[in-house]
């Protein structure tokens, strides 16, 4: 397709369709990674290194009675037993969540999910540790517990957060947005209107690698270092720091290669918090490394929305207002990883695609007895919930009018003219054209001819699907007058060097998990400075090494990060104009750039190349006044607005009569990300998050029992694609560059998560239409579909 290929290009000269920095090139990273030799967590040994395990409640809520840790104290390689009246000692027991509320590092008082954290051991190995807990005697008093969110608010509800001073319910927050009135009157006059159920159930982000940590404490000098699962190690910091009361210049935390984060380390968990106390009470390095069920049951889960949308139109299909209301279900604490001022994330970006009179929304979130957590998952902070609301009622919609739900969203959609395009919730969406992209799938899924291809198959009783989606995402958080974590404003640093022989590092504040940021970073810097991307080092996850920043999630590492590195960039290559006017004898304004060197107008011959100028900057040039001998520069970039990236997906199922068992035989992805960097890396992020969009559609759940035992605390329970479930991805894209970014760049990290469960429930509830069905929740198992399609007349 148009501006594949491994030439430089330059989307501000104009070939906006043109890679940059060299295009699709393979990842620096990956000869470590496919030779095993990825360093991560579980790889870092200390000398005297201990090992923590954790215990967990049985049960979800429980009033806790007695702990009696004399036996696992006894056994002869245990070294420390810490329970909650111990961190009650050292004023450590509760912790700041990321929403302003507080969170149990150990149970003092009563269990509230199953799983919670209740004692932790230190033990010479992992399996002396783990032997400890079963050594451990707990006595409960089991309380009822609340599973279900619709009832969380019933008045006889047992109160969950009674440690909190005044509680008498199990609300958290209302929340709304909008203007109630002005939608309630578009509402009441509009021609059609329709209501619809959904639920987002709960899933969870389950990467790879579960989370864990290795805490080296120095009592000589009071130092912690803390290796760490993490995705935003300089926040991390800082909160060590505020709790713990060690001095920040004192606490180094390094987060080395990741296994996968999607959102799942974003947050300081218990196990964290443990490893460091067992460091300290211990003296020696403690290693904490959680389980695939201690992952799935205890770390951040992801959506669990009940929402109710309703959208309002004229009879021929413009649509004119969207009105939802969601009650949100936290978990036991609201620990949920998302900007201050945001109690339901980015949702209020339900208004879609659209041009819209009117929209509003409210969000109510309770606490269960369940894990806490909730912004992860490639979620984009709940952009994920907003789009599958807004784009299953389009399909309602459709079905209502009797239209196609194509020629219903081109009908619908923001014109180009429009941007920068003031939605009614308060968003400004920076830049989109959405007609080319919807056509461009329809294109490429020959979507006419598709619709021919069903029309034919129901005559034969043959139930097949097409599904739509069309989404805009709001990713890049943020500029900091709007946005912050704990007060932390959300912005990025960024440093570069050049060396005097004209390799360069360049040092980042963000974190990556598997997205290739030490290729693409480095292709931002060659594009600026015309250095091979092989020469430029890029170094992340250590806050000794990097400057200060807010990390990775809400795809903000190319719109902030990404940013900050093009200015860095530009930066040195302005200062490298003085140095090679000293070493050319000219003046600054008698020289031009062209990628790699400054050379003298009208004299092409005379120039000094990055590399010539980098050692004239360490060299013996007389420089001019006020430029230092280097060739360095250090940038904070705080941008303007968010990246509004946008997509059009089509997704084709067969859905078997017999079996209920969907297969998504075809999926078409046009995504927009603005300039694009590396469209191999891009690809990859779209078919891993088409990938998770199949499991959440079809297959993934976190469910619970009524008692609150969690029935996906493993991967036999817990179902997530593979190769056998997913077809192979077909991919296009559109170039929309973000008018504010430097490089006219917007996130990809999240959308393909975001767009497709939309998609493939809106193929899947297509196919079930000859029975009547309009909708359908995740995941859509055969089980689902078989017994929806049950009572009802069979299609001729
Ligand atoms: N990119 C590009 N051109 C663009 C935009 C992005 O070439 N116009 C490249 C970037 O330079 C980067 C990658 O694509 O190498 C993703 O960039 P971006 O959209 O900025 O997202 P982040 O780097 O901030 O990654 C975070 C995002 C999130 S929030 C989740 S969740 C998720 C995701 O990334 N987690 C992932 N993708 C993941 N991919 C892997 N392999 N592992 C995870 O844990
Ligand atoms: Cu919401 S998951 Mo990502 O933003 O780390």
């Amino acid at each position: 397709g148009p501006g594949e290929g491994a030439r430089p290009g330059n989307p501000a000269a104009g070939d906006k369709d043109r890679p940059i920095g060299y295009g699709r090139i393979q990842r620096k990273e990956d000869p470590r990674f496919i030779r095993g030799k990825g360093r991560y967590v579980d790889d870092i040994v200390l000398p005297g290194m201990l090992h923590g395990a954790i215990l967990r409640a049985p049960v979800a809520h429980a009033r806790l009675v007695s702990i009696d840790t004399s036996e696992a104290l006894a056994h002869p390689k245990v070294k420390a037993v810490i329970t909650g009246k111990d961190l009650e000692g050292l004023n450590l027991a509760w912790a700041p969540t990321l929403s302003a509320d507080v969170q149990a590092v150990l149970v003092t008082d009563k269990v509230r999910f199953q799983g919670q954290e209740v004692a932790f051991v230190v033990a010479e190995d992992r399996y002396a540790a783990r032997d400890a807990l079963e050594l451990i005697d707990v006595e409960y008093d089991i309380l009822p517990p609340v599973i279900d969110a619709r009832k969380a608010l019933d008045a006889d509800a047992p109160v969950i957060r009674d440690d909190l001073a005044g509680r008498t319910d199990n609300r958290i927050f209302d929340w709304e947005i909008g203007d109630a009135d002005e939608t309630e009157a578009v509402f009441a006059a509009a021609d059609v209107v329709v209501a619809q159920d959904m639920v987002y159930p709960r899933v969870h982000p389950a990467p790879m690698e579960t989370c864990g940590a290795v805490a080296d404490f120095d009592p000589i000098d009071g130092g912690l270092t803390l290796y760490e699962t993490t995705q935003a190690p300089h926040a991390h910091r800082t909160l060590y720091a505020m709790v713990a009361g060690i001095p920040e210049h004192k606490i180094r935390v390094v987060s080395p290669d990741i296994g996968g984060g999607f959102g799942n380390k974003v947050g300081i968990y218990p196990g964290y918090v443990l490893a460091v106390v067992g460091s300290i009470v211990t003296g020696k390095p403690v290693k904490w490394v959680e389980d695939r069920s201690e992952n799935l049951m205890s770390t951040s889960f992801a959506r669990d929305y009940l929402m109710r949308g309703e959208i309002a139109a004229t009879k021929d299909g413009k649509i004119l207002a969207v009105r939802t209301n969601v009650l949100a279900d936290h978990g036991a604490f609201n620990a949920t990883a998302q900007p201050t001022k945001n109690p339901a994330g980015f949702f209020s970006i339900f208004t879609g695609s659209y041009d819209l009179q009117a929209a509003y929304c409210k969000v109510t979130g309770v606490y269960t007895n369940k894990a806490p957590g909730g912004v992860a998952y490639a979620c984009s902070f709940r952009v994920t919930e907003a789009v599958y609301l807004v784009e299953r009622m389009v399909d309602v919609l459709a079905r209502k009018l009797e239209m196609d739900p194509a020629e219903l969203r081109l009908k619908n959609f923001i014109r180009p003219e429009q941007f920068p395009y003031a939605n009614k919730t308060g968003w400004e969406y920076d830049s989109g054209n959405y007609e080319p992209a919807m056509r461009l799938s329809m294109k490429m899924a020959g979507y006419e001819e598709l619709r021919r291809e069903q029309a034919e198959k129901r005559e034969r009783g043959e139930l097949m699907g097409i599904g739509v989606s069309f989404f805009t995402e709001t990713v890049g958080a943020g500029p900091r007058k709007h946005f912050d974590i704990v007060g932390l404003g959300m912005a990025d640093g960024a440093e570069l060097r050049v060396h005097p022989t004209g390799k360069a590092v360049v040092r980042l504040s963000v974190q990556s998990q598997g997205q290739g940021h030490e290729t693409t970073f480095a292709q931002i810097v060659a594009e600026e400075l015309g250095i091979p991307p092989e020469d430029i080092d890029v170094v992340h996850g250590d806050t000794d090494q990097t400057p200060f920043g807010l990390g990775t999630y809400g795809s903000r590492s190319t719109p902030v990060s990404g940013g900050a590195v093009a200015l860095v960039a530009r930066k040195v290559r302005d200062k490298a104009k003085f140095i090679a006017a000293a070493m050319l004898e000219t003046r600054p304004e008698d020289l031009e750039w062209e990628k790699g060197r400054w050379f003298v107008k009208g004299d092409p011959g005379a120039g000094k190349t990055m590399a010539e100028i980098a050692l004239g900057a360490h060299g013996t040039v007389a420089l001019p006044d006020g430029i230092d001998g280097n060739l360095d520069a250090e940038v904070t970039y705080d941008p303007p607005n968010l990246t509004f990236p946008f997509g059009a997906y089509i997704c084709v199922v067969d859905v078997d009569p017999g079996t209920g068992r969907v297969k998504v035989r075809r999926f078409i992805a046009v995504d927009d990300c603005g300039t694009r960097i590396n469209p191999m890396i891009i690809e990859g992020q779209v078919h891993g998050g088409l990938t998770d969009g199949v499991g959440m559609a079809l297959m993934e759940i976190i469910e619970f029992d009524e008692d609150g035992n969690c029935l996906g605390g493993s991967f036999m329970d817990y179902l997530i694609p593979t190769a056998m479930e997913v077809p192979d991805w077909e991919t296009g894209f559109t170039v929309t560059p973000s008018p504010h970014h430097p490089i006219g760049a917007k996130g990809i990290g999240e959308s393909a998560t975001v767009g497709s469960p939309p998609a493939i429930v809106n193929a899947v509830v297509d196919a079930l239409a000859p029975f009547g069905i309009t909708h359908m929740d995740m995941p859509c198992t055969p089980a689902r579909v078989w017994e929806a399609m049950q009572g009802r007349p069979r299609p001729p």
